[in-house]
């Protein structure tokens, strides 16, 4: 039995943060960042059957062409996904009444719809691009057991090639889903190996009255190449998502809207455009 100090459930039985009851999520999940996102993609649900909130955390459960959908803010960072995809987990996979894990475990469909900044110059602004690779720079998961599941020829080569300073910790990679890539994919988005920075100024290189321990970082991880895998975004939540999903047994698949381009220093003259081209994008795919 899991402690109620371990697994935290609100006085109506929700879960801690994220204040949801099993009832409450469908099968199919889609993360996005930024809680003011989550009603620009349930406006195009054909119902909303549930609504809820607590800080950073809202979801919205509904229907989109007859198929039912929960839509999640996260927030910003692994910090926070370690929550959300805890306490996610915990409402399929653990009986909240016994406080004991189910026998017969579920498998969900988590697809985040982010925003990103692109590392090359051939994937512009207003592109979208597919993480096939999740590479955490942030330590999260390495709280937990890994050595399973991480590719280790892919983060040695990145150690190596960028020089990595352990002092900040080992680098991890871990794998998209392959079978949501294959339910995603188009002609019309990129494949990528998507970095996954524990802040967004100095963890990604920028500067502004603070010093950075590599200044080179970022050219150095524009160079990097292992086997035909280059780096090509930047965000703050995938590698998080790809390795707490595979350790727990979920299906997971981060899809980015690039907004920025790194290397020739440009940001998307519309952002918000991107992004809602990439909702109808991942909402028609995930409805097929
Ligand atoms: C930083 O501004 C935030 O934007 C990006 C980063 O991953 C980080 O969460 O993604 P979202 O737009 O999905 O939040």
């Amino acid at each position: 039995m899991i402690q109620s100090s371990e697994l935290i459930l609100n006085p109506d039985g929700s879960v801690y943060h994220l204040n949801l009851k099993p009832e409450h999520i469908a099968h199919d999940i889609i993360f996005v960042g930024d809680q003011n996102r989550v009603e620009k993609i349930t406006q195009f649900f054909d119902s909303i059957e549930f609504s809820t909130q607590k800080r950073e955390f809202k979801t919205q459960t509904g229907y989109y062409k007859g198929k039912k959908m929960t839509v999640m803010s996260t927030g910003i960072g692994p910090d926070n996904i370690d929550i959300v995809m805890n306490e996610l987990d915990a409402l399929v996979n653990i009986d909240l009444t016994t406080r004991k894990p189910k026998e017969n475990l579920t498998s969900l469909n988590i697809i985040r719809i982010g925003t990103s900044g692109s590392l090359q110059a051939d994937i512009p602004c207003d592109s979208f691009v597919m993480s096939r690779y999740g590479l955490g720079l942030d330590n999260m998961l390495r709280s937990y057991v890994i050595d399973e599941i991480s590719e280790k020829a892919i983060e040695e080569a990145f150690i190596s090639q960028t020089n990595w300073d352990m002092r900040k910790g080992r680098p991890y990679v871990i794998a998209c889903s392959e079978t949501l890539e294959k339910r995603m994919e188009s002609d019309q988005i990129f494949k990528g190996f998507t970095g996954t920075a524990g802040g967004f100024y100095g963890p990604q290189g920028r500067v502004l009255r603070l010093e950075v321990q590599d200044p080179e970082l970022n050219a150095k991880m524009d160079r990097f190449e292992f086997e035909g895998i280059k780096m090509t975004n930047l965000e703050m939540e995938t590698g998080a998502i790809y390795g707490l999903g595979k350790l727990l047994g979920h299906q997971c698949l981060s899809l980015n809207a690039i907004i920025a381009n790194r290397a020739t220093g440009t940001f998307s003259e519309d952002p918000y455009k991107a992004v809602d081209a990439l909702i109808a994008y991942a909402l028609n795919k995930l409805a097929e």
